[in-house]
């Protein structure tokens, strides 16, 4: 087993490379779409330093200068951001601070360090930041601001270099948690990113309506004064497609110190996520306000197949302190059952439990009603021989060049034929009962459908009688059929298994057996 999972892991690693999804201010490619700015210097966004092309600058991102990227990801399961900032001038141990999604970074550029590169004669510095993490959620925030208090001219700020890399999902995945499990299954349901109305029908547990709010640029459902502690946000989804498991994803907006309190999740009031909170972020301008700011990424994952959902939100503090908190980039998911399939244990076709109208449960597929008819007898050709047998034969034997003669049993036997098969054909063999005292005679009866049924007697003259009886269905196989073959020593039963009337039947086919006169 060891081995195995070492071979997965080096499989896994072989195939799986981040791949360059976003690079920008760097190489030319100085293209700020997506990134909004706040309280910039300068009549650029810009700037030279050190031959170097920069996104700010000297003079340019300064005091309260607040910049924000905003954008949504293919399915990815892993994510690497990456990002040189350049300090600028004369900090005095102020601080950089960088929300790159859900990683924080905090960082103080003390006074002196660094040589003099651009700007006035004070030092410059740049450092390089990249975090790595295990990232689904559908959208990325970045925000990027610092603690400087005096004149742009005096210190600043600017970025190059920002890349995003992802682990991509396989190839017809919209959502995965890595590359080595089917993930074809999932759907995505629903969104609610970002747009006021789409947050409308999030209620508190009072029912009244949650408002969204802006932080840096990003609408919030909830947030400051909109949602405290110990309050609950709730929204149910209806009319959900057949389905075996759910998944909400969402990111999770933390305003103030949140230490020692909880974040929950339920799905259905199936309790589903239970998070400590342990987040202080850092102080961040969302417009009227300056507060404190954090968000995290979170999931959850339920088995679920109701037609309906309901998400419920919350977060439990033993805190008298107002906090409040907010939701927003929330995705659900669900994995779809197969198609035709009305509820299903998994994915793929054998795993229905019950089909959409018009299509039947059948060996664990849904087949529609009319795909399964009856055997219909082009031609049924019959021969009876009255000749020697093996001795081996004791009484009844069943044989066919379709089916291997050792696979068949005593009782019940499931056959099915496909539609390479041209000519369903079989052979009995029957040899009278031995040393009875009593007249029997061998029966057979034929049937291809309700209007062709054929039957034949024949007496057993003396104990060594034997019969051959040879049958063909000469029938036109459009999909596989599917058979029971009843077997005994005194008798042979073939039921077909057919949708008539949207049930699933069985129908005799074929028997033949000793009957006494
Ligand atoms: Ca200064
Ligand atoms: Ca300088
Ligand atoms: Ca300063």
């Amino acid at each position: 087993m060891i081995i195995v999972l070492i071979l997965l892991r080096v499989i896994q690693n072989a195939e799986s490379q981040f791949y360059p999804l976003y690079t920008v201010f760097s190489d030319k490619n100085y293209n700020n779409e997506g990134w909004q700015v706040k309280s910039s210097y300068g009549t650029t966004l810009f700037t030279q330093c050190d031959n170097q092309t920069l996104f700010g600058g000297f003079n340019t991102f300064g005091k309260s200068t607040l910049i924000t990227y905003n954008s949504s990801l293919p399915p990815h399961y892993q994510i690497i951001i990456s990002v040189k900032i350049w300090k600028i001038d004369s900090w005095n141990d102020e601080w950089i601070y960088m929300l790159l999604d859900e990683k924080i970074i905090k960082q103080q550029y003390p006074i002196g360090e660094g040589s003099r590169i651009c700007g006035i004669p004070d030092e410059d510095e740049v450092f390089s930041y990249e975090v790595q993490m295990i990232h689904t959620n559908k959208f990325i925030f970045i925000i990027i601001t610092s603690t400087l208090d005096q004149a742009a001219n005096n210190e600043s700020w600017g970025i190059s270099d920002f890349k995003i890399e992802i682990m991509q999902c396989p190839k017809g995945c919209n959502y995965c948690f890595d590359d080595l499990n089917q993930c074809d299954y999932w759907i995505n349901l629903k969104s609610y990113l970002q747009t006021p109305s789409e947050f409308n029908q999030w209620k508190r547990d009072d029912n009244t309506t949650i408002s969204s709010s802006i932080c840096a640029g990003f609408n919030i459902t909830g947030g400051q004064h909109i949602l405290g502690v110990n309050q609950t946000a709730q929204n149910i989804i209806f009319d959900l497609p057949p389905h075996f498991q759910a998944l909400v994803e969402l990111k999770l907006w933390l305003f103030d110190n949140w230490l020692n309190e909880t974040f929950i999740l339920k799905l259905d009031d199936l309790q589903l996520l239970e998070e400590p909170l342990n987040q202080s972020g850092p102080p961040i301008n969302c417009g009227s306000l300056t507060l404190k700011v954090a968000f995290i990424n979170l999931r959850a994952q339920t088995s679920h197949s109701q037609d309906s959902m309901k998400i419920t939100f919350a977060t439990k503090s033993n805190s008298s302190n107002m906090k409040y908190w907010g939701v927003n980039a929330i995705e659900v998911y669900v994995a779809k059952c197969s198609i035709n399939c009305q509820s299903c244990l998994g994915p793929g076709a054998k795993q229905c439990t019950a089909c959409i109208q018009d299509w039947i449960l059948f060996k664990g597929q849904c087949i529609h009603y009319d795909k399964i008819p009856p055997l219909t007898c082009g031609y049924i050709k019959i021969v009876q021989k009255l000749k020697q047998i093996s001795n081996n034969i004791n009484q009844i034997q069943f044989k066919s060049d379709l089916i291997a003669q050792e696979t068949l049993k005593l009782g019940e036997n499931e056959i099915e034929f496909d539609s390479t098969t041209p000519v369903l054909n079989f052979e009995i063999q029957a040899r009278c009962p031995q040393n009875l005292r009593i007249h029997n005679s061998i029966h057979s009866y034929i049937r291809c459908n309700n209007q062709q049924i054929y039957m034949f007697t024949r007496s057993c003259q003396n104990n060594s009688t034997s019969f051959i009886f040879q049958i063909n269905f000469y029938q036109k196989f459009e999909q596989i059929k599917q058979f029971i073959l009843k077997l005994s020593e005194t008798s042979v039963e073939l039921y077909q298994l057919v949708i008539l009337d949207y049930q699933l039947t069985k129908i005799l086919t074929f028997s033949l057996n000793f009957t006494q006169i």
